[in-house]
């Protein structure tokens, strides 16, 4: 059985339009799966640990047979492996992260994975490329869309187009 998985991607170190490009490749390489949309991509203020370098961030929709923990140890093993992504400062400057936002409609509490993503409604740098693709995707809790719950948020994050 095919799910639709919305992903998150976000960069902060390096060449950040390459990294969102490798781990575009990368993710559309998974078993089973197949990158089925993908945003636009965004420059982004840093959103909680404020000085650090701006973002690059985008979201794809991944079209796939792996359930959603398997799915989460590939990204997490992607971070690891493909980008060294290293681990210190929470919330802070990462080469690539790659956050498991939606899965289908469905709703996880694990120790190890929460879905729908908990801060997805507070963040402008996910709301706005996620409506890009996916306007009418309704929140799993709330049953409000996309588009209702970018309207809806009061942030002064910047969000530009690249
Ligand atoms: N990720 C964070 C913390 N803050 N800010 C922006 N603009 N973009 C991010 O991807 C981001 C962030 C932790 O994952
Ligand atoms: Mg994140
Ligand atoms: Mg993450």
């Amino acid at each position: 059985m095919e799910t639709d998985a919305y992903i998150g991607l976000g960069s902060n170190i390096g060449d950040r339009e390459l990294n969102l490009l490798r781990a575009v490749a990368e993710v559309g390489r998974l078993p089973e799966s197949r990158v089925t949309a993908l945003s636009s991509f965004y420059e982004t203020s840093p959103v909680g640990m404020v000085h650090q370098d701006p973002f690059y961030n985008a979201v794809l929709r991944l079209t796939t047979q792996l359930d959603a923990v398997s799915l989460l140890v590939h990204l997490l093993r992607i971070e690891d492996s493909v980008f060294k992504r290293v681990r210190t400062i929470h919330q802070g400057p990462r080469s690539m992260d790659l956050d498991l936002l939606l899965y289908g409609d469905r709703v996880i509490t694990e120790e190890c994975l929460v879905i729908p993503h908990p801060h997805l409604e507070e963040r402008r740098f996910v709301l706005q490329p996620l409506c890009e693709i996916a306007p009418d995707l309704q929140h799993p809790l709330t049953g409000k869309t996309i588009h209702e719950l970018l309207a809806l948020l009061k942030s002064d994050e910047t969000v530009v187009k690249v």
